[in-house]
């Protein structure tokens, strides 16, 4: 990346940058939310549009000069449609949670119920946990996953919902590595009267590479942040069903935000159009088979999978079946160049800062184009780190096989 203005002018900052440049350029990034963006959204991301205020929608705003700024949001709204076959998509969410923040704020009242899974069972903070906006407005009742399973059992949600008789039923989840069956939410949310939200914040560009199910056409509302597995820019959008286009809009714009960021509404653009080409596809399988690949690893070495294995581009690991923690973990990877996220696992007897998993994902390393073999030496290299995380001899030596195997797959953005 050219920073040559930026060296000039402000050299702290440059160094910064470039250092981690140099970070993300020779170690290996398993952050199963992270995932490295073409040099065309950076090169959108960088652009004038930044210069923009644009409060309102296309053709409609309270700011003059807006013609060519509804042009970019128009694409970026058309795109969307396309790709998720979504009716209605308003596309200046600044990120997640202010997305999953006028979600709500558009069908509930403060003090509304809602059903929402726990954050210890893979859910999200904006799922309804108490110390979160969610938590604090809302009345949240959590359902959990099947304690022999791992996985949500739909008849124990039945029961739940039956009983508590929440105005929205919120599915989708950071932390959960299998399918999710929309339609049987949609189902008993139909019994109910509830509403259905999705955050499919983390396998977007799974739904959108058709390798999993799309929620978009079934429930009311959807959410996704647009920089995880769909690889771009950091942000969010919201898709629903026509009917209830208008309320979606007044909650991003007046409710909850003020101007939308049009630089970074153009390069959403960008990679919506990335992933609507034929390749996107082949990438999305590929994130799942390396996924699939990393668990069928650690599971021969001895290692606890939550759910036994996975359907998309994460897995989560219980380490105390490797009498260590997920924060132990996270330090060990760190040391040979893997950044991994500690995890909670369902029903953790730890607290969430030194939780017993580590959730592994492979959006980056896919995007990188390490394949199944190299996924197997990478599982290698995080058991024998794990194994000897005393032996500072073996850390170095796995380190120095890290920074290889990257020199092999640099980073897309940053030839
Ligand atoms: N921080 C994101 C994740 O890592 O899953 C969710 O907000």
């Amino acid at each position: 990346m050219n920073y040559k203005n930026l060296q000039q002018q402000d050299k702290e900052v440059y160094d910064i940058i470039k250092k981690e440049e140099t970070r993300q350029k020779n170690e290996l990034e398993m952050i199963a939310s992270e995932n490295y963006v073409t040099q065309a959204v950076m090169e959108a991301m960088g652009s004038i549009l930044t210069n923009k205020y644009s409060e309102g929608y296309p053709g409609s705003r309270y700011y003059g000069g807006n013609q060519i700024i509804d042009e970019i949001e128009i694409l970026a709204i058309e795109r969307a449609k396309k790709l998720f076959h979504a009716e209605h998509v308003n596309v200046q969410p600044l990120s997640g949670s202010p997305a999953n923040a006028s979600v709500y704020m558009a069908f509930l009242k403060p003090g509304d119920k809602v059903l929402g899974l726990k954050l210890d069972h893979g859910g999200h903070l904006s799922h309804g946990h108490s110390v979160n906006f969610s938590g604090i407005l809302y009345n949240f009742v959590q359902y959990e996953v099947d304690s022999k399973t791992g996985r949500i059992n739909m008849e124990e949600v039945r029961k739940i919902a039956q009983k508590e008789k929440p105005k929205m039923i919120v599915a989708g989840y950071s932390a959960y590595s299998r399918e999710i069956e929309w339609q049987k939410f949609q189902n008993i949310a139909d019994e109910i009267g509830s509403y259905t939200f999705a955050d499919i914040a983390h396998t977007a560009g799974l739904i959108a590479g058709e390798q999993m199910d799309n929620p978009v056409p079934i429930f009311d509302v959807v959410s996704t942040t647009t920089h995880k597995t769909l690889r771009g820019p950091r942000g969010a959008i919201i898709m629903c069903k026509e009917k209830h286009a208008k309320k979606i809009d007044k909650a991003v714009f007046p409710g909850m935000q003020g101007g939308p960021h049009d630089h970074i509404t153009a390069a959403k653009a960008v990679a919506f159009g990335e992933a609507l080409k034929p390749e996107f596809k082949e990438y999305a399988k590929k994130i799942i088979i390396n996924s699939k690949t990393l668990a069928e690893e650690f599971i021969n070495r001895g290692y606890r999978i939550i759910s036994d294995g996975t359907d998309n581009h994460l897995i989560v690991v219980d380490m105390t079946s490797k009498n260590t923690s997920g924060k132990e973990t996270e330090k060990i990877l760190e040391r040979i160049g893997i950044s991994v996220s500690r995890s909670t696992i369902p029903n953790d007897p730890n607290p969430p800062m030194n939780p017993s998993g580590v959730r592994f994902g492979t959006p980056a390393i896919t995007t990188r184009g390490l394949g199944e073999k190299e996924v197997k030496q990478v599982a290698g290299w995080i058991d024998a780190a794990i194994t000897n995380k005393e032996d500072i001899g073996v850390l170095n030596s796995i380190k120095k096989e890290v920074e290889e195997m990257c020199k092999k797959f640099p980073v897309p953005g940053l030839l």
